[in-house]
């Protein structure tokens, strides 16, 4: 019965998803919710409020809780993690943890103190920007213009110089925090971070996650030193080489193995970003399966052979942690957009179902909302406005039903617009996360795309990715019986278009095109 056990470190919460190789099963799949479970940090939806809407900002000691929190309430439940043969994982990716000292130079944790009390001392900055930060303009303007224009950063790294990622972040903190930045001994992702947490030593990069920081040179699988040099001087002396995703970064350290029962010598594999262990997880890492996930951001992602930048500058590739590239695009008013909309207007997650499938029809009788409560990165809307096309009382927030309908429509409408240069023909198009389940998402998405829908069975890819690349890494299991087994799409579930609505979502799309060009050249002029 060897178990592998997979992590998942997002926006919003820690999950764990524990697989059993021999008996093809899951064995566990539990979440920590930050906000919830851990209010001291004040971050409701996992970052800290800012009256700039731009800063968007955690505290990493949160996710360390987190960690311990979702342990204890593993060992409470009576699960044998003693019988754990390989952990992997992922986080939420660009977020970035800065340490004054190498964990290399600390040593085992001690097991008498909580690992936050362990690990606050050996922070040089207090708080990590991550993925929904967009204060950045500058320093991405500095760095293209550092190395010969956005072409050419996204030519080396993937993607244009982009506001989440990490090397304008690194950028910005080195310009405006000097003494925390020359304090400043090594730079993680959330995921390599957690990694380390896990190892008590400094686990590297993976090519996965790495490939979103504007400094990895996806062709030389290293980081670009030009790169580096336009980003922060001294920055390579706190960077380890990236590895490959595949790469067994360590082993367990003691402090879990006394606190909550793993075995001593249980491996660590690399962590990765939670899309590229989300693509793994879906059974999707070879070319020619799109998905869509539905999470605290929505994305949509499909693995590629090789790497193909988005002409509008959007988009972004990544390592696929299988071998290879994977295409993404990140929509950050994804669930925040949807609960949004659900509060606001008192609809249960049932009624928004029902309020799509029952109650309104494709095309939502001409009403129409540009969706952007929180700034948005595709297509770059830095001031957050909703807006609002339509009837009297749809626009005057009045009609529940059209409200419910339209956030759902502009989302996958705006995935539609902006996966098209991804090239792939989507006719199978598997969704996962949170929302993955809702019925009325489904069937706009199955239209919008008129693509065939189906949910994965567990709905927490990413921590399952994690699990599988254990599994794969340190079992030595083939990715085929790995997929066959643990990612088979709920076919039962799946949501076939509907024909007749081609039309109109060819119509919607067009004028939802022309809109959302209104709106970005008022906010540019
Ligand atoms: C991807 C992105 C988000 C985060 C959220 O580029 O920024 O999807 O990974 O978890």
């Amino acid at each position: 019965m060897p178990q592998y056990l997979g992590l998942d470190s997002s926006t919003q919460s820690l999950s764990a998803l524990l697989i059993d190789t021999d008996t093809g099963k899951v064995v566990v799949d539990k979440s920590v919710n930050f906000g919830e479970r851990l209010p001291k940090y004040r971050s409701p939806k996992g970052f800290l409020p800012n009256d700039d809407a731009s800063i968007k900002q955690s505290d990493p000691l949160m996710w360390v809780d987190a960690l311990d929190l979702l342990l204890q309430e593993l060992r409470s439940a009576g699960v044998d993690l003693s019988k754990v043969r390989g952990i992997s994982g992922a986080g939420q990716q660009h977020g970035s943890v800065y340490l004054c000292r190498s964990l290399d130079q600390v040593g085992d944790w001690s097991a008498a103190i909580p690992l936050s009390d362990q690990v606050r001392p050996l922070l040089s900055r207090a708080t990590s920007p991550i993925w929904m930060d967009s204060s950045t303009s500058i320093e991405c303007a500095e760095i293209a213009s550092a190395v010969g224009g956005d072409e050419k950063v996204a030519a080396v790294s993937g993607s244009r110089a982009t506001l989440r990622f990490t090397g304008p972040q690194i950028r910005r903190f080195y310009k405006t925090s000097p003494t925390e930045w020359q304090q400043t001994a090594e730079i993680h992702l959330v995921s390599s971070f957690i990694a380390s947490v896990l190892t008590g030593k400094s686990a590297p990069i993976d090519m996965g996650d790495g490939a979103g920081m504007n400094l990895l040179d996806l062709g030389k699988g290293a980081w670009s030193q030009s790169l580096l040099a336009a980003t922060a001087p001294g920055l390579a002396q706190k960077l380890k080489p990236a590895v490959a995703s595949t790469t067994v970064v360590g082993e367990i350290a003691g402090y879990f193995v006394k606190r909550y029962g793993f075995a001593p010598g249980t491996k660590v594999v690399a962590f990765t970003g939670d899309n590229p262990s989300s693509l793994v997880g879906m059974g999707a890492s070879r070319p020619g399966t799109a998905v869509i996930s539905l999470g605290t951001s929505d994305t949509v992602f499909t693995a590629m052979t090789a790497p193909r930048t988005d002409p509008q500058g959007y988009g972004s590739v990544f390592g696929n942690p299988a071998g290879g590239f994977m295409s993404l695009a990140c929509f950050s008013n994804g669930s925040l957009a949807r609960e949004k909309i659900a509060s606001q207007l008192g609809l249960s997650w049932n009624d928004f179902a029902s309020a799509i499938v029952d109650k309104t029809k494709p095309g939502n009788g001409g009403n129409m909302l540009l969706p952007y409560f929180v700034p948005e990165i595709t297509p770059r809307v830095l001031k957050p406005a909703p807006r609002w096309f339509g009837s009297e009382a749809f626009v005057a927030g009045k009609d529940a039903a059209a409200a419910a309908r339209a956030v759902v429509e502009a989302q996958a409408l705006s995935m539609r617009l902006h996966s098209e240069w991804i090239g792939e023909t989507m006719s199978t198009v598997l969704v996962t996360g949170g929302a993955s389940r809702n019925k009325g998402i489904l069937r706009v998405l199955a239209d919008v795309f008129q693509a065939v829908i189906m949910p994965l069975a567990v709905s927490n890819s990413s921590a399952l990715g994690g699990a599988l690349r254990a599994a794969q890494a340190v079992g030595g299991q083939s990715w085929d019986e790995l997929f066959a087994r643990f990612a088979p799409p709920e076919r039962e579930l799946r949501v076939e278009p509907i024909p007749a609505t081609e039309v109109t979502y060819r119509e919607m799309a067009a004028q939802f095109k022309q809109r959302l060009s209104q709106v970005l050249s008022e906010a540019s002029a």
